[in-house]
C-alpha cells in the first residue's frame, strides 16, 4: 500500500514530470460525482486548448476521495478552513483553469505544491487511501446523503458456494450503539444462531483509529474488562474496525462501518450491508438454526415488506440521520417533515394491526424497531428529533414495547453503548460529549399490543 508520502513523492518525481509535459493531457476522462464532469465537458474546448500550459497547482488533501471542489484564490483562505473539517479533498489553483486537475496531498494542509499532473494519469483511488466516516457524507446543500457499502458476497445455503452456511464459520462485527448492526444481532437471537455465528461489539465512542492520520471510528476495548459489553477483536487481533476493512482489501477506500459478517475460514469480510446481512441469517442458515421455522421475510408478505421498508427507511431508519446530520436549515427541515410524516403512518397503522405489515412479525418490524427504540433517548435530542417524542405515540410506544419484550431482544438493546456513541462520537453536533440522564424509559412495562391477534 503506498503511503501519503508515497504518494507526493510519486506525483512530485522528475521522471512522472517529463511524462506528463510530454504527453497532451486533458481531463475529459476524469468523473468525479457528475459535477466536475459536467463542467469540464462545458470547457472541454478552452481545457484542449490550455492543456499544454498546465500551471503549477496547489493541492490540498484532507480525508475523502472523489470529491473535489475548485475553488478561485480568493476563497482559497474559506476553502482550506471549511474543507480541514469536513474532510473533503480540495484541490486549490492558482490561476484558475477549469479543466486543471491535480490532485495531491497532505495530510493537515501543510502546503504542498504540485505540478502537471492531471487526474488522469494519477487515478485518485489507486494512490490515495482514503479514511472517512459519516460525519462527513454531507453535500454542498447540507444534506445527508448515505453512501452504499461494499462488500456485497452472499452466504448460502449451498455448502458447493464460495461462502456456504457452515456452524462456527462466520462472525459478527457489531456495535451495541449502531441500528443497522443491532438489526442484525436481534436475527442471531431471534433465529437461535448465536451457537452458530459468533459476534463481537466494538466500543462505543469512536477514537482515533491510526496514529498516522486523523479517522476516527470504531475501536476494540484492549482487554475484556476494559469496556463492559465490548471485547478485544478475537480472530485477528485487530485494534479497530478500519483494521479489519484494511486486512479484507488493500484498496479499500470506503467508510469503515459495522455490522461486518466476517469469513474465519477466508478471513476476509463476506459483507458489510444489514439489509443483506438479515436476509442471509433469515433463511440460509435454517440447517443449523435453533428456530428455523421462524420466518421473517415470508414469500406472499415480501412485497408489502419492501413496500413498508422503503418509507420506513426513508423518513424513519435514516431520516433520523438526515435530520441530525443535515447542516443548513432547508435539508433538516425536509428530512423532520419526511419523519414526522411515517411516524404519523405507523401510528395510524398500529392503532388497526399488531405488527408494521399486519398481524405477523417480519424483517420490517425488526427494521423499524432499532430506530425507535433509539428515539427518545438519543434521537429526540441529539438530532434534533424534537417535534413529538416516542413515547406520545401511543401505538407506536407500546408496540415498541412489545418487540423489545421478545425473547431475546432486550439483549441487544445496551442503552449505555447507545447513548455514549452518539453523544461522545460527533462532536460537531455535541461539542462537550454531555450524555444527557433522561428519559430513561422501562421498554419491560405492560404494553397493551395483545388486544390484536396474532
Ligand atoms: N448500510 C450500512 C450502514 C452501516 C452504518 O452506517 N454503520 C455506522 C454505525 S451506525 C458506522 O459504522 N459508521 C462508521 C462511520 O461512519 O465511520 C448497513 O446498513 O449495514
Amino acid at each position: 500500500m503506498l503511503s501519503l508520502e508515497d504518494v507526493v513523492g510519486a506525483l512530485n518525481s522528475k521522471e512522472l514530470q517529463r511524462k506528463n509535459e510530454q504527453k497532451e493531457q486533458t481531463c475529459e476522462s476524469l468523473v468525479v460525482r457528475g459535477r466536475t464532469e459536467k463542467r469540464d465537458q462545458r470547457n472541454k474546448n478552452r481545457s484542449r486548448s490550455k492543456s499544454k500550459n498546465w500551471k503549477k497547482i496547489k493541492c490540498f488533501y484532507c480525508h475523502e476521495e472523489g470529491h473535489i471542489r475548485r475553488l478561485c484564490p480568493k476563497r482559497k483562505r474559506e476553502a482550506k478552513e471549511k474543507d480541514t473539517t469536513n474532510g473533503d479533498v480540495a484541490v486549490v489553483e492558482e490561476g484558475y483553469e477549469s479543466g486543471d486537475v491535480l490532485v495531491v496531498a497532505t495530510k493537515n494542509f501543510d502546503k504542498q505544491c504540485v505540478s502537471f499532473f492531471t487526474l488522469s494519469e494519477f487515478p485518485l483511488k489507486q494512490f490515495v487511501k482514503m479514511a472517512r466516516s459519516a460525519l462527513h457524507e454531507v453535500s454542498d446543500t447540507g444534506a445527508f446523503m448515505r453512501t452504499a457499502s461494499t462488500f456485497r458476497n452472499f452466504i448460502s445455503r449451498d455448502l458447493n458456494s464460495q461462502f456456504p452456511a457452515e456452524s462456527g464459520r462466520y462472525h459478527l462485527y457489531i456495535s451495541y450503539a449502531c441500528p443497522w448492526a443491532s438489526r442484525c444481532l436481534a436475527y442471531l437471537k431471534i433465529k437461535g444462531l448465536e451457537k452458530a455465528i459468533t459476534f463481537t461489539s466494538v466500543k462505543p465512542i469512536w477514537a482515533r483509529t491510526k496514529e498516522s492520520d486523523e479517522h476516527m471510528g470504531w475501536i476494540f476495548p484492549a482487554s475484556d474488562t476494559e469496556e463492559p459489553g465490548a471485547e478485544p477483536d478475537p480472530l485477528i487481533g485487530a485494534k479497530s474496525i478500519r483494521d479489519l476493512y484494511e486486512f479484507a482489501s488493500t484498496n479499500y477506500s470506503g467508510k469503515y462501518t459495522v455490522p461486518v459478517l466476517w469469513d474465519k475460514k477466508l478471513r476476509t469480510i463476506v459483507n458489510n450491508e444489514s439489509s443483506e446481512i438479515i436476509r442471509m441469517l433469515n433463511t440460509e442458515f435454517n440447517d443449523i438454526a435453533e428456530n428455523a421455522a421462524i420466518d421473517l421475510y415470508p414469500p406472499e408478505m415480501r412485497d408489502q415488506i419492501e413496500e413498508t421498508n422503503e418509507w420506513v427507511y426513508l423518513g424513519i431508519n435514516n431520516g433520523v440521520y438526515r435530520c441530525g446530520f443535515a447542516t443548513k436549515q432547508g435539508p433538516y427541515e425536509e428530512a423532520a417533515r419526511q419523519l414526522y410524516e411515517a411516524l404519523d403512518k405507523c401510528e395510524e397503522i398500529l392503532g388497526k394491526q399488531r405488527y408494521i405489515c399486519g398481524n405477523r412479525l417480519t424483517e420490517a418490524d425488526i427494521r423499524l424497531f432499532v430506530t425507535i427504540i433509539r428515539f427518545d433517548e438519543v434521537y429526540a435530542v441529539h438530532f434534533k428529533c424534537n417535534k413529538k417524542l416516542l413515547r406520545e405515540y401511543p401505538n407506536l410506544f407500546n408496540y415498541l414495547k412489545d418487540i423489545y419484550q421478545i425473547p431475546g431482544m432486550s439483549s441487544t438493546v445496551n442503552m449505555q453503548h447507545i447513548k455514549r456513541h452518539y453523544y461522545g462520537s460527533h462532536p460537531s453536533i455535541n461539542r462537550y460529549g454531555i450524555i444527557p440522564l433522561g428519559p430513561d424509559i422501562n421498554y419491560s412495562s405492560p404494553h397493551d399490543r395483545e388486544r390484536f391477534p396474532a
